[in-house]
C-alpha cells in the first residue's frame, strides 16, 4: 500500500514537471510505438543525450500488428545512476534507477524478461510476444548517495519489430515460426545461431533447425559459443532452457539434451536429415549459442566399402 502511495506521488510529480519541459521531452516520456507505424528506430530516456529528470517514470510500449512480430531492441548507450556500492548482485537495482523490460502477452498482461541498473551496457533483447514495455524509473536525486550522481544520460537503443527472430541464415518455413531449413544444394556450410544472435535469446521460445543433406551425406555441427539457461537433465523438470538434436523428425532419445555453459563436442547425424531443437521456458535467458554446420560427403570416406566389380574373361578386376 506504502509503495502505491509513493507510485502515485511520483506519477503526479511527474505530471506536474512534464508541463515546464520542452514539448519534446515530454512527449518522450511515455511513448507507444506501433510498427505499423514506424517499423524500426531509436528510443531514448527524457533528455537524451543529456541528463534525464529526477524523479520521473516514463513507460514505452512497443506494440507489433501481426500475431507474428517479436520486438528486438540493441542497446547503444546505456547509464543510469549507479547504485550504492555495498550492495550484493541481486539487490543492486531495488535501490536505484532502473529500467525494467516486459513481453506484452496480448498486448496488455506484463511478463518480466528483465531488469537493469548502472552502466553496463545490456546485451540485445527481443520480447517473446508482438509487445514489449520498457518502464524507466528514476528515483528522487536525494535519495541516492553523492558519488552515484555523476553519471546519468540514461539510454539509447534500436527496436526493430521482426518477424525472423533476427536470424542470420537458414530459409524461414513461415513468418513468425522459428523453423529454419538448412539445404546441402543451398549452402554446404554456415552458421546456426539461437534467436535474437548475439543477445538474449527471447523466452518461452521452441526454435527447430531442420538440415536437409544430398544422399550420401550427413552434417557435423561444431559449436563456437554456449550459454543456454539449465541444469541436468536440461528438460522442464529442472525448470531448464535445452538444446536437443534427432536423426529424425521427431525426438532422438539417443542423444541426450544440452544446456549450461559447456558445449556439446562434434556432433554429426547418421545420415542425410538432422534436426536441431532449442526449447526456452518463461524466465531466466542465456545469450544462447552459436555453431558451424558442413555437410559431409561420406561416400567418398576411405573406409566406405567399395563394390567389387569382376570383368568377363580377357579383362582384369577392378574397383567401381
Ligand atoms: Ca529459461
Amino acid at each position: 500500500m506504502r509503495v502505491n502511495t509513493v507510485l502515485v506521488l511520483v506519477a503526479a510529480t511527474l505530471q506536474v514537471t512534464s508541463c515546464h519541459l520542452p514539448h519534446t521531452l515530454a512527449h518522450e516520456c511515455n511513448k507507444t510505438i506501433r510498427s505499423e507505424e514506424e517499423g524500426e528506430g531509436v528510443v531514448e530516456s527524457p533528455g537524451y543525450p543529456g541528463l534525464y529528470p529526477t524523479p520521473a517514470t516514463c513507460t514505452y510500449t512497443f506494440l507489433g500488428a501481426s500475431p507474428h512480430h517479436k520486438v528486438q531492441l540493441a542497446f547503444t548507450y546505456f547509464s543510469l545512476r549507479e547504485p550504492p556500492l555495498h550492495l550484493v548482485a541481486h539487490e543492486r537495482c531495488l535501490h536505484t534507477d532502473t529500467l525494467a523490460m516486459y513481453n506484452l502477452v496480448n498486448n496488455y498482461t506484463r511478463q518480466e524478461i528483465d531488469t537493469f541498473c548502472g552502466t553496463s551496457v545490456p546485451l540485445p533483447i527481443m520480447s517473446s510476444t508482438p509487445g514489449l514495455q520498457l518502464v524507466f524509473t528514476a528515483k528522487p536525486a536525494t535519495s541516492l548517495p553523492e558519488t552515484s550522481l555523476l553519471i546519468h544520460n540514461g539510454f539509447s537503443a534500436r527496436f526493430k519489430f521482426v518477424t525472423n527472430l533476427g536470424m542470420k541464415s537458414g530459409q524461414q518455413t513461415a513468418p513468425g515460426v522459428c523453423q529454419f531449413l538448412y539445404n546441402s544444394t543451398n549452402a554446404a556450410n554456415g552458421t546456426v545461431y539461437s534467436p535474437n544472435p548475439e543477445g538474449y535469446y527471447p523466452q518461452d521460445t521452441t526454435c527447430h533447425y531442420l538440415f536437409y543433406g544430398r544422399p550420401g551425406e550427413v552434417v557435423r555441427l561444431t559449436f563456437k559459443y554456449f550459454d543456454v539457461e539449465g541444469v541436468m537433465p536440461c528438460n522442464e523438470a529442472t525448470d531448464s532452457d535445452y538444446l536437443e538434436f534427432s536423426n529424425f523428425p521427431s525426438a532422438d532419445r539417443k542423444i541426450p539434451a544440452y544446456c549450461g555453459n559447456v558445449a556439446p563436442s562434434i556432433i554429426q547425424s547418421d545420415g542425410t536429415f538432422f534436426r536441431l531443437t532449442f526449447r526456452s521456458n518463461n524466465k531466466f535467458s542465456g545469450t544462447g549459442f552459436a555453431t558451424d554446420y558442413q555437410f559431409l560427403d561420406m561416400s567418398y570416406q576411405p573406409y566406405t566399402i567399395k563394390k567389387v566389380i569382376v570383368m568377363t574373361a580377357g579383362g582384369s578386376g577392378g574397383y567401381s
